[in-house]
């Protein structure tokens, strides 16, 4: 900390995705705190300022996954298509910038390297790349769940000559791939959206894939003028069902179990939502989807079985029918065109558990059993989810201890919104919360609405700050842990519970008891006093 103070104030904030904007909004505007933010990119958007390449769109209805804390704002903003593309995500997030004013308090192209806790003061030291160093009473973590890649683990990959591609760190300028010959690594929901839309340019475009995905059809489409109409005179009973619901969008009930309904009530609902794109008519129809291996394997089928009908060449619809995990474990993808994408003529599937890579060769890719030639590389390869961008940050609590070494061993936090032996900490969609398992815009919203009522009472109480208590925390960890076990969760490999990332620690990382649920224990716990925490 050789910089001196250049600036003081009451919250600093990291991130100007969904969650920084709002917490700028909620904390100045409505608490009258003075707030500094900070963003690593050159606009905000978060998720979505990254996020720009081909096909990338989100898998919550547009008129769902946006704010709800001004009914103008939700009134007067236009969502074109039922599935809303980056680029009009950034719009929108661009739109609620200026007309919130909030810019005023953001300074762009700056990263938090690190945020230091003084328990003499009670507050934070934060510092930045640009050698920015500011004192605040408060740190908001909102660095979002997906938002530091994880390093590519493929030999040779600095290597190839051509130019490569990350889906995370997409250029701004189109990137024309026509008449190129195009490798894309990773079949996740990334690259489930990327490849129909790289395959309609490319000369050829080979997919590497290492594990077949269960994908369901989005069914987008741009809206009418009478469904827009429609969302927007439900839209307020829309959102109190949607922050009480379990996933932060509003659903019918599941029926019990998938095994004692009759075969064709089952392929019915399921046949629904892959005509419909409701993707929860196949996941969440019935209760034991994900605590029954047998009663997933009802709607693993009925995926296989489309599969099969879409995709002409036998061999290749083999290779692309998922058979090594359940539905639903690891995170669902969901997008148009890809199993058709497989029929084109320029398109080839290669199994990566069949042919494993060798090597990144400076013109393309050797797998153990041929040599290909590439002009460009596509990585969508997934992200250190939950934790990485936290740990990236050197955030250091009580007696110096730096946060990624109290969770070498997997994350620990109280409610994923507080940390023990870090005080007057707030993360933002942390692990240990709904987050991932939700619409992030709902999750976002009431965790940014807990911190501004907390920060509240502590002015009421003339406490200089907050702190979990490690009870309270162990207690969080164990029930974020029972409510998973015995679920077929603790069977998959994935990023939820960090699998994707040679040596991360194995810890199912995001609470799966629903939104609703958890809306009403952090609720309770704010009624109570702010129960399992301590005043300081
Ligand atoms: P994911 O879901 O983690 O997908 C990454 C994909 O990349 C997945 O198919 C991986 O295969 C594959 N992968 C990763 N490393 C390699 C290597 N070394 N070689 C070949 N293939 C590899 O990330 P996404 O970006 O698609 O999605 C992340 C979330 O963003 C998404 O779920 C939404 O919430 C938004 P694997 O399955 O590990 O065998």
């Amino acid at each position: 900390m050789n910089e001196p103070i250049s600036e003081s104030v009451d919250v600093v904030i990291i991130g100007a995705g969904f969650s920084g904007l709002y917490s700028i909004w909620k904390l100045r505007d409505q608490l009258g705190l003075s707030v500094r933010a900070f963003e690593a990119g050159d606009g905000v958007g978060g998720t979505w300022y990254w996020n720009r390449y081909p096909g990338a769109r989100c898998d919550v209805e547009s008129y769902g996954y946006s704010f709800s804390f001004d009914p103008e704002l939700e009134q007067e903003w236009v969502w074109t298509e039922r599935f809303p593309p980056q680029r009009e995500i950034e719009a929108y997030l661009n739109h609620v910038a200026d007309r919130y004013d909030l810019r005023r308090d953001l300074e762009l192209e700056t990263r938090v390297t690190a945020a230091t806790f003084d328990e003499e003061t009670a507050r934070w030291t934060v510092e930045t790349d640009t050698n920015k160093t500011v004192n605040a009473r408060f740190l908001v973590t909102a660095v979002g769940c997906l938002s530091k890649p994880k390093d590519i683990d493929i030999e040779g990959v600095d290597s190839f000559e051509g130019p490569t591609y990350r889906t995370y760190e997409w250029p701004k300028e189109e990137v024309d791939f026509s008449g190129m010959r195009v490798a894309v690594f990773g079949t996740g929901s990334t690259g489930i959206q990327a490849i129909p839309e790289i395959g309609k340019k490319a000369a050829h475009l080979t997919v590497f894939q290492r594990t077949a995905n269960y994908n369901v059809p989005a069914r987008n489409h741009v809206l009418t003028p009478e469904e827009i109409a429609e969302w927007k005179s439900n839209y307020r009973e829309y959102r109190q069902a949607a922050a009480v619901s379990g996933a932060g969008v509003p659903l019918p009930d599941p029926k019990p179990s998938a095994l004692a309904a009759p075969k064709e009530e089952r392929d019915a609902a399921y046949q629904y939502g892959w005509d419909t794109g409701h993707i929860p008519t196949i996941l969440f129809s019935y209760a034991d989807m994900l605590a029954s291996k047998e009663a997933n394997e009802t709607a693993a089928q009925f995926i296989r079985d489309q599969i099969a009908t879409i995709v002409e060449d036998p061999e290749t619809a083999q290779m692309l029918t998922p058979t090594d995990h359940a539905y639903g474990t690891k995170r669902p993808p969901q997008g148009d065109d890809y199993y058709e994408t497989f029929n084109r003529e320029n398109v080839r599937l290669v199994d990566l558990r069949k042919t494993p890579v060798e090597r990144i060769t400076p013109s393309g890719v050797d797998t153990i059993d041929e040599s290909f030639e590439f002009d460009a590389i596509v990585f969508a390869t997934g992200f250190d989810a939950m934790v990485g961008a936290l740990n990236a940050i050197d955030i250091r609590g009580r007696d110096g201890a730096l946060l990624r070494d109290v969770w070498r061993d997997g994350p620990e936090s109280y409610l994923g919104i507080s940390v023990a032996g870090f005080p007057n900490m707030f993360t933002i969609t942390g692990p240990g919360s709904p987050s991932v398992f939700s619409n992030m815009v709902v999750s976002i919203e009431q965790h940014v609405d807990w911190i501004g009522d907390c920060i509240a009472f502590l002015g009421d109480r003339g406490a200089s700050g907050i702190e979990a208590t490690v009870a309270a925390q162990d207690e969080w960890v164990q029930h974020v842990r029972e409510i998973t076990e015995g679920t077929l969760h603790t069977e998959a490999e994935s990023w939820y519970s960090g699998s994707n990332v040679p040596g991360k620690p194995r810890v199912f990382m995001p609470y799966i008891g629903g939104v609703g649920a958890y809306r009403i224990k952090c609720d309770e716990v704010a009624a109570g006093g702010y129960e399992g925490f301590e005043l300081i």
